[in-house]
């Protein structure tokens, strides 16, 4: 699955020979663990306060209603969620044994019996389930984070959070906030990984959840919360923790995505109200749900509330009057639309999925970091070993590095020409090849070496001027190394 000779491979390569050197059970396990790590999906965690609307994201992006999401259900357990041939529930628990859950789905989310186990003693759900939707990533729903004492909180910030002795069990985060909230800061703080580069948010992005609610429902309620994501992503502290700021309305894109007809009988039937009555109706949900109201039963509008909101209903109902969504098939595609989903699903596929084998060799080698010390005292030649081949990785390889400009360049921190960027998206985005200098594949050495040299030259004129700040030199400099790559391989060949 991995490229040959990326970063990922150098780093499974020092994985695979710990694994071979492992002086007992334990040790071998842990560098297996980083081997099965660097080859399987990339593991992105939904995280952020209690309510935020992860597990509703988590169903929307897997387009099933897999996790419980009722208001009063509050999610108590880290649940990992991957791809695999059946359909299996366990626990991974404390001791390092896993045991097999019965599990069944009630109104679709899954409901898992933890039977004679205690939650206390479980560190986390493993769910397998044969999506394709889970191919090429691993979902991480995680308990609501509230207060420092909370046990629920706590268990999130174990997983997540990157221990000295331990590396962070997500490769990524999606943070969830409502309003940016000086503890969502201090969360989102506290998952930055400074350990191998220096401090990237590269790893995380945020999204303003629940943006249907900004507004009271009103049908212009995306574009004001698209407004607030947008200043959001301009504030200094908060651009320094992820990479963008995107609004979200996860209910909206979780229920297009498996509306049942029989709902939208129900809203064709809304629909049919005087539309005085039902502006009223839509005023809040005391009203909706008036007995007199609607001929429409108050639990049937209960059921529709929950799976719209107010702002769902309005614009469901006026797609339907207005005959452009009559039916699921045709009105799921408008909400999911109208969620913010498609420009979510965006950056995890361009921003996530290409700096996803470089975010798990960094993973992979803050694992083999702590392995090497645990080894020590055991087989100290292996330790050094192990130690001295990722000192190498990290000095030899500018790929870590391309990850960190990246963010710079997206986020703003760096100020680099407009003309300038799309040129430095391409360097940044992939491994050193000549395509980054615009080059086809037939291109000839000489010419890939004078393109090279060209863009060498720029690019260090550019890093030596003296009146851009340190950022943007760094980000220069960094454009100039991975074009002496280019330049370089073209003479190893
Ligand atoms: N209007 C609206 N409601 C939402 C949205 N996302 C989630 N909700 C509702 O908010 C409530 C909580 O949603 P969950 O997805 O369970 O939130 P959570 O962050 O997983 O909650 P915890 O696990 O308890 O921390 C549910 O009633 C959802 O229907 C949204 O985008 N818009
Ligand atoms: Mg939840």
């Amino acid at each position: 699955m991995t490229v040959p000779g990326s970063i990922a491979e150098q780093v499974l390569d020092v994985a695979r020979a710990a694994v071979a050197g492992a002086p007992n059970d334990q040790t071998r396990a842990q560098a297996q663990a980083v081997v099965d790590r660097l080859s399987g999906p990339l593991r992105v965690a939904i995280a952020g306060r209690v309510k935020a609307g992860k597990s509703t994201l988590l169903n929307a992006l897997v387009g099933e209603r897999l996790a419980p999401t009722d208001a009063g259900e509050c999610t108590k357990l880290v649940s990992r969620y991957r791809r695999g041939a059946g359909y299996q529930v366990s626990a991974i628990m404390r001791d390092g044994r896993t045991e097999q859950l019965a599990f069944n789905r009630t109104g679709g989310a899954l409901d898992v019996q933890l039977g004679a186990l205690s939650e206390r003693d479980v560190v986390m759900l493993d769910v397998v389930w044969p999506t394709t939707a889970l191919e090429t990533i691993t979902l991480i729903d995680t308990p609501g984070l509230a207060s420092i004492n909370d046990e629920n909180s706590r268990r999130t910030r174990e997983f997540l959070e990157q221990q000295d002795e331990r590396p962070s069990d997500a490769d990524a985060v999606i943070y969830l906030m409502r309003h940016a909230h000086r503890s969502d800061m201090a969360f989102l703080d506290a998952f930055m990984d400074r350990s191998v580069t220096s401090a990237s948010p590269v790893n995380a992005v945020a999204v303003l959840s629940r943006a249907d609610e900004i507004g009271a429902g009103r049908l212009d309620a995306m574009e004001s919360s698209s407004r607030i994501a947008a200043r959001y992503q301009h504030d200094p502290q908060l651009r320094g923790l992820c990479a963008a700021v995107v609004p979200l309305a996860g209910l909206l894109a979780e229920t297009g995505l498996t509306l049942r007809e029989d709902e939208v009988a129900s809203l064709r039937t809304l629909a049919g109200t005087h539309p005085d009555v039902l502006e009223r109706m839509l005023m809040s949900a005391d009203q909706f749900c008036e007995t007199s109201a609607s001929e429409l039963t108050v639990e049937l509008r209960r059921a529709l509330l929950d799976r719209l909101g107010v702002f769902g209903l309005r614009l469901a109902l006026t797609e339907i009057r207005e005959g452009r969504g009559t039916t699921a098939a045709t009105l799921g595609p408008i909400l999911v639309e109208h969620s913010g989903l498609t420009a979510l699903r965006q950056l995890i596929s361009q921003h996530f999925m290409p700096r996803a084998r470089v975010l798990q060799a960094r993973s992979g080698l803050v694992a083999l970091r702590s392995l090497a010390r645990s080894l020590e005292p055991i087989v100290p030649a292996l330790a050094a070993d192990i130690d001295r081949r990722l000192e190498q990785l990290e000095a030899s390889t500018v790929q870590f590095s391309q990850v960190r400009a990246a963010h710079l360049v997206a986020s703003g921190a760096a100020s680099v020409a407009p003309s300038e960027r799309a040129e430095l998206d391409r360097l940044f985005s992939a491994s050193p090849s000549p395509a980054m200098l615009g080059l086809g594949p037939g291109t000839s050495v000489d010419q890939v070496q004078t393109a090279a040299a060209a863009a060498i030259a720029r690019w260090r004129t550019q890093a030596g001027d003296p009146l851009a700040d340190p950022t943007t030199v760094e980000v220069y400099d960094i454009a100039t190394r991975v074009v002496e790559q280019v330049y370089g391989a073209t003479i190893a060949r």
